[in-house]
C-alpha cells in the first residue's frame, strides 16, 4: 500500500533524511521553521546595531578592521537565513515587515546597550559563544536549507568567539582600569547570555513538538548547561569571575550547578521593555525605509537585464 504524505514525511524525519523546499510537509512544521528561521535571521541583523556602536571608537586599526568584518559577516548571515526562510514559501518583504511592527521576536541579547570596548570582548566570547553552543546542532537540523546555511554560519561565529576572548584577554592583562572593565563587561553580559537559549524547558511552548521534528537536536537547558560549564572554564583563563555565587562543581551531575535566572526580565525583554528595544527597532525602520531607493535601483537594474 502506498504511503500517505505524512507517513513519508515521519519516515524520512526518522531516517535523518533531510526535508527539502518541494517536500510535502505538515504546515505546522512549516510555520515552525518559517518562525525559527526568520527570527534567527532577525537576530542576526538586529544585532548587528549594538557592535555597530563601537566601529568608530575601536582602539586600533586591526581592532576595526575586524570589527568590521565580524559585523560585515553578521549581516552574510541574516541574508542567507532570509534566502532559507524563504524557500519555505515566505517572502522576505513579509518576515520584514514582521520583525518592524513587532509580530516577530529577535534575541533578546541585542536589547542590552554597550558601553564600553570591553562590551565588544564579551559579546563576541559569550554572546557568539551561546550562539555557537545553540547553532552547532542546527547543522543536524531536518530541514535541509536551513542545515546548509548553518554550516558555514557556525564557521564564522567561532572566528567571531575567538576574537572576543582574545579582547578580553588583552583587558585581562592590562592595567587596573582595563582589568576593571573587563569584569564589569562580563558581569552585565552573563546573565542576558545565559538567558540567549530560551525559558526553561518546562515553560518552553515549542521544544518538545521541534525535538520530535528534529529542528532541534537539544532542549534549552541542556544547551544552556553546556554553556555554562564551558564558561565556568574558560573565565578562569581570564583571571575574572562570572557573577554568580552559586556557581559551583557538582561532583555527583559532572556539571556546573548555577544559580536562579531571572525570568521576570528574560519575558519582559522580550515582550519590547528591555533596556535598547525601541532604539533598536526605530533603528532597524530607518535603515529600510533610507534604503529604499537602494532596492528600487537593483529592481530597476534587475528589470533592464532581463529585457
Ligand atoms: N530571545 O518555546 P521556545 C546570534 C521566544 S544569533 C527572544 O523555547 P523555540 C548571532 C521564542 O521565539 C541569536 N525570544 O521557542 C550573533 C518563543 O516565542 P514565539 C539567535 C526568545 O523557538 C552574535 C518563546 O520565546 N539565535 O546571536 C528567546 O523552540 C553576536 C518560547 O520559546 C537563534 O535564533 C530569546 N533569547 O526556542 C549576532 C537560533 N528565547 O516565537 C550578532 C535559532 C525564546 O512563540 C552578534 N533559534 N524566545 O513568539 C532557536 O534555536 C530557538 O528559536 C530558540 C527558542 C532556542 C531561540
Amino acid at each position: 500500500m502506498a504511503l500517505t504524505p505524512e507517513q513519508v514525511f515521519d519516515s524520512k524525519v526518522d531516517q535523518e533524511i533531510r526535508i527539502e523546499p518541494r517536500d510535502w510537509m505538515p504546515d505546522k512544521y512549516r510555520q515552525t521553521l518559517v518562525r525559527q528561521i526568520s527570527q534567527h535571521a532577525h537576530s542576526e541583523i538586529v544585532g548587528m546595531l549594538p557592535e555597530g556602536n563601537w566601529i568608530t571608537r575601536a582602539p586600533s586599526l586591526r581592532r576595526k578592521a575586524t570589527l568590521i568584518a565580524k559585523v560585515q559577516d553578521e549581516a552574510g548571515h541574516g541574508l542567507y537565513l532570509y534566502s532559507a526562510a524563504e524557500t519555505l514559501g515566505t517572502s522576505r518583504t513579509e518576515m520584514i515587515e514582521q520583525l518592524h511592527n513587532g509580530k516577530a521576536k529577535y534575541s533578546s541579547i541585542f536589547n542590552y546597550p554597550t558601553i564600553s570596548w570591553a562590551d565588544m570582548g564579551a559579546i563576541g566570547w559569550l554572546v557568539d559563544g551561546a550562539a555557537i553552543m545553540n547553532q552547532v546542532p542546527l547543522c543536524r537540523t531536518s530541514y535541509g536549507p536551513y542545515a546548509r546555511a548553518m554550516v558555514r554560519i557556525c564557521k564564522e561565529e567561532s572566528f567571531h568567539q575567538r576574537q572576543g576572548f582574545e579582547i578580553l584577554l588583552t583587558l585581562s592583562r592590562g592595567t587596573e582600569a582595563q582589568r576593571h572593565m573587563c569584569q564589569d563587561s562580563i558581569n552585565r553580559w552573563w546573565w542576558p547570555s545565559v538567558m540567549m537559549f530560551g525559558p526553561s524547558d518546562d515553560a518552553s511552548p515549542h521544544t518538545a513538538q521541534s525535538m520530535k521534528w528534529k529542528i532541534k537536536r537539544f532542549t534549552n537547558d541542556e544547551l544552556r548547561q553546556k554553556f555554562v560549564d564551558i564558561c565556568a572554564e574558560q573565565v578562569k583563563l581570564l583571571g575574572m569571575t562570572l557573577p554568580d555565587p552559586l556557581l559551583n562543581w557538582n561532583e555527583v551531575r559532572q556539571h556546573y550547578d548555577f544559580g536562579p535566572i531571572n525570568w521576570e526580565e528574560f519575558w519582559s525583554v522580550i515582550s519590547g521593555n528591555g533596556p535598547c528595544n525601541k532604539e533598536r527597532l526605530d533603528a532597524r525602520v530607518k535603515a529600510h525605509e533610507e534604503g529604499e531607493w537602494v532596492r528600487q535601483a537593483a529592481n530597476a537594474y534587475a528589470k533592464k537585464h532581463r529585457q
